[in-house]
């Protein structure tokens, strides 16, 4: 109600998440408004009703647990509704579903890089399908970069050394601003990306490298003007290729296999979101963060029943190499 007031201030919604966040910035925005009223009216009228009147002597006032009951629990009561709220929006927005479309994403001063499934890269201009679930598994390569999507309401600090991830579902077509919105630094705000949302056709189009046609450009208000098509950018193999030959490369075969066998270190054969059991007696999930932290720290933590002698590989590796490989190391089901 209070966006369709400040139309044009307020991005488009292009996301699901973005009208829910919106509802409740209205709910936020009303309650003040209430109780801003309520109370400024409030002092308002005992300034005049209480004026000072030689005739008029105050009584002797002890206070009222009703009163202070009340004040208790209507506040107590909105910021647990405020909470639950925002928690369940939060939730949603951060538990991608098991079949979302994954991108990596490197930030890096000053740009943005991504990473597709079929081996494809591009820089600052991200290609997703219409309607369908696009997770975000994002790292850096040298300072702490936010990545922002006001059109979608979608925020995350990308970190170096590590995996954060976000998700969405586009539900406008056509290109969507990203910022970073990280302030240190010069040149943050010039890390503009585009989000190229594509419909079906174009999203075909896109996977079979032939050219995907015009896109409109949906700025903020939902002013849609048509923009030249981005040039398509050119493969080497799907992404796991690309991990399989840095695997081969960097000579992680020599202690690893791929089909079940237990060489001197484990297989990494159906390795990926699987339970490890480690020697100090944890269990971890093996996702990106435990595969990546193996790879650069490999003494942090041991495989229970192997010996620590897996040498560290940090600073070998770049973060696309690295992207490259735990997609393949994801491949070996
Ligand atoms: C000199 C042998 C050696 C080399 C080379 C080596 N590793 Fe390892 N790796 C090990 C051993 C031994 C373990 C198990 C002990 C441990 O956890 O440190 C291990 C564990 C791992 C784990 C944890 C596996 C699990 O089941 O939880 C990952 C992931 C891993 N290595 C990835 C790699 C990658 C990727 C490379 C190549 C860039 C590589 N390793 C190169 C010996 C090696
Ligand atoms: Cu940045």
């Amino acid at each position: 109600m209070f966006n369709q007031a400040l139309a044009g201030s307020v991005p488009i919604q292009g996301t699901a998440v973005a009208a829910r966040w919106d509802g409740l910035w209205d709910f936020l925005l009303g309650l003040s408004a209430f109780f801003f009223v309520l109370v400024v009216g409030a002092m308002i009228y005992f300034i005049i009703a209480y004026r000072h009147r030689p005739e008029k002597k105050t009584t002797y006032l002890t206070g009222s647990h009703l009163l202070e009951a009340v004040w208790i629990a209507v506040p107590t009561l909105l910021l647990m509704i405020i909470f639950g709220w925002g928690y369940s929006i939060y939730h949603s927005m951060t538990q991608a579903p098991a079949d979302a479309y994954e991108v990596r994403v490197i930030g890096k001063q000053w740009l943005w890089t991504f990473q597709y499934d079929n081996g494809r890269t591009t820089v600052n201009e991200v290609f997703v399908p219409l309607n369908r679930p696009v997770k975000f598994v994002m790292t850096s390569e040298d300072v702490l970069h936010g990545f922002y999507i006001p059109n979608f309401r979608i925020k995350q600090d990308v970190v170096p050394g590590m995996y954060s991830s976000i998700w969405f579902q586009a539900t406008v077509p056509g290109k969507h601003q990203v910022f970073c919105t990280e302030y240190c630094g010069t040149s943050h705000s010039g890390m503009l990306a585009k989000v190229i949302v594509l419909d079906d056709a174009q999203w075909k189009a896109w996977n079979l490298n032939r050219p995907i046609g015009n896109v409109p450009e949906v700025k903020y208000s939902g002013v849609e003007e048509v923009s030249a098509q981005s040039p398509v950018a050119s493969a080497q193999g799907s992404l796991a290729e690309q991990g399989k030959a840095v695997y081969e490369k960097k000579g992680c075969v020599a202690c690893h296999s791929v089909d079940g066998t237990t060489k001197v270190g484990p297989t990494h054969k159906g390795l990926f979101g699987s339970k490890v059991e480690l020697a100090d007696g944890r269990t971890v999930v093996a996702d990106e963060n435990y595969i990546r932290n193996h790879i650069e720290n490999p003494q942090s933590s041991t495989v229970k029943g192997f010996n620590a002698v897996m040498p560290t590989f940090k600073g070998l590796i770049s973060e696309t190499e690295m992207n490259a490989l735990i997609a393949y190391i994801k491949s070996l089901k």
